[in-house]
């Protein structure tokens, strides 16, 4: 036997199937050569396993996934947006003709924003809409009317709770602005609600097994444009700050106007705090901007009778003929201040939302009554009232500034990268928005009403 017939007779041994055309070498042996050639060394039968592993294991996966609940959208937020809105519809000759009040309900759903209108027939507007915990464990969302004036709190699965309802015996009865605050110092979370247009300013309080409402101030002829409360003198005790005026004029032609103070828990009655002489405000901001510790009163004066919009500053000493003018913009009209930090650094900023030049970054310097910086957001974004609050509806620490263009229909939402605002629309009224957005405001989901 020759070294070959030896391969052979072993390979039989062996038990490998003999190859005829090659004499000494196994069947499976040579299906290896073939493929150990044209793969590099990686011999046929260790492919075809390394497949049948790949293939089981492909199947496993999709077996797993098809098995698997689909994956959960991405977190939703915790928070939403309430809109306060008055909504017109033309007639036959072209007129609006006022549609009910609606409240609009903006939510993240986690893959988008999702809107749910809520009517009420018995009113035309909501001038706004807030959440509102009269009593622990009594939270709902508080709505403020016009014709009929009335304010009312809504809490899932029951019908509006009416807090106070009037009639002030002018043309219109409307209820314009409320600001919650624990008013006369008891623990009890009050309202001051502005109304239009005989000069009311009134404070509604939850009692045992009602409500209370008091007319703190009237005067005809008058519309108390914006209500808030603070503590400029710091003692403590919450002070009440309206903006009267002269009723509204579409002509350009002067409106006398004012910023009034009263302290319900001491009993003090009006008091002048800006003269606004032959022009108006129909937006102030009390809060402490500055992060001395005091609050202080910015008023946005309308240029309606002139001259650009001008920002002033209010003190608790300040004189009310000299407001420090902190900035002026070229508009006619500004309706919202409001102020958070956009940044995250723990010092506030300012965002006056203007009618035609834009929203605009207000940063206050080392003097907080000189001219602050004015940097513009977005000129792209209007509207008469142009609503707009910072807000932090993600919980991050920092506050994103929340806007209703309703020049576009729109809302949408800034945040500040590396300084600079990143715009994106959250949503945008299907065939435009024939009306106003009076007011933004955040709600937790959990008090939004199902359905
Ligand atoms: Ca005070
Ligand atoms: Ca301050
Ligand atoms: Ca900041
Ligand atoms: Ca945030």
């Amino acid at each position: 036997m020759n070294r070959d017939d030896a391969k052979d007779a072993k390979a039989s041994q062996n038990g490998a199937r003999f190859n005829p055309a090659m004499p000494g070498v196994a069947a499976d042996r040579v299906i290896r050569y073939h493929i150990a050639i044209r793969h590099g060394g990686i011999p046929l039968m260790e492919i075809l396993r390394m497949i049948r592993s790949l293939t089981t294991l492909i199947s496993l996966l999709t077996l797993t996934l098809a098995c698997a609940p689909a994956p959960p959208p991405p977190d939703a937020l915790d928070n939403g947006l309430l809109l306060a809105l008055a909504v017109l519809e033309k007639d036959a000759n072209g007129r609006p003709v006022p549609q009910p009040a609606q409240l609009g309900i903006l939510t993240d759903t986690g893959v988008g924003w999702s809107y749910t209108p809520v009517s009420d027939p018995e009113s035309n507007v909501f001038h706004k809409a807030m959440v509102y915990e009269p009593r622990p464990g009594e939270a709902g969302i508080l709505t403020a009317g016009g014709t009929g004036a009335s304010l009312k709190l809504l809490r899932n699965g029951a019908e509006p709770e009416i807090l106070w309802q009037a009639d002030f015996g002018g043309k219109h009865s409307r209820m314009r602005d409320v600001e919650i605050a624990d008013i006369f110092g008891d623990g009890t979370q009050a309202l001051a609600d502005a109304t239009h247009d005989q000069g009311v300013v009134a404070v509604v309080t939850p009692t045992a097994d009602g409500w209370e409402a008091v007319e703190i101030d009237s005067e005809p002829n008058t519309f108390v444009h914006e209500i808030e409360v603070g503590d400029l003198d710091g003692d403590g005790v919450v002070e009440i700050y309206a903006t009267p005026s002269l009723p509204n004029k579409l002509d350009g032609t002067p409106q006398p106007g004012w910023v009034v103070r009263y302290v319900p828990a001491t009993g003090e009655g009006r008091v002048e705090v800006a003269d606004l002489e032959d022009r108006h405000a129909k937006e102030i901001l009390v809060d402490d901007v500055d992060g001395d510790g005091t609050d202080e009163l910015y008023v946005a004066i309308e240029a309606v009778a002139g001259g650009r919009v001008e920002i002033r500053r209010y003190d608790a000493d300040t004189d009310p003929a000299e407001g420090a003018l902190v900035a002026s913009l070229e508009d006619k009209l500004c309706r919202f201040l409001t102020s958070g930090d956009v940044d995250g650094d723990g010092n506030k900023e300012m965002v006056a939302a203007a009618h035609k030049s834009g929203l605009w970054l207000l940063e206050p310097g080392q003097d907080p009554s000189a001219p602050w910086a004015i940097t513009s957001i977005d000129r792209n974004s209007g509207g008469f009232e142009h609503a707009a609050i910072l807000t932090d509806l993600d919980d991050d620490g920092i506050d994103e500034l929340y806007v209703a263009n309703d020049n576009a229909g729109e809302v949408n939402r800034y945040v500040w990268r590396d300084g600079s605002p990143v715009k994106e629309n959250l949503y945008t009224h299907p065939e435009g928005l024939s009306g106003f957005t009076w007011n933004i405001m955040p709600v937790p989901v959990e008090l939004i009403p199902a359905g």
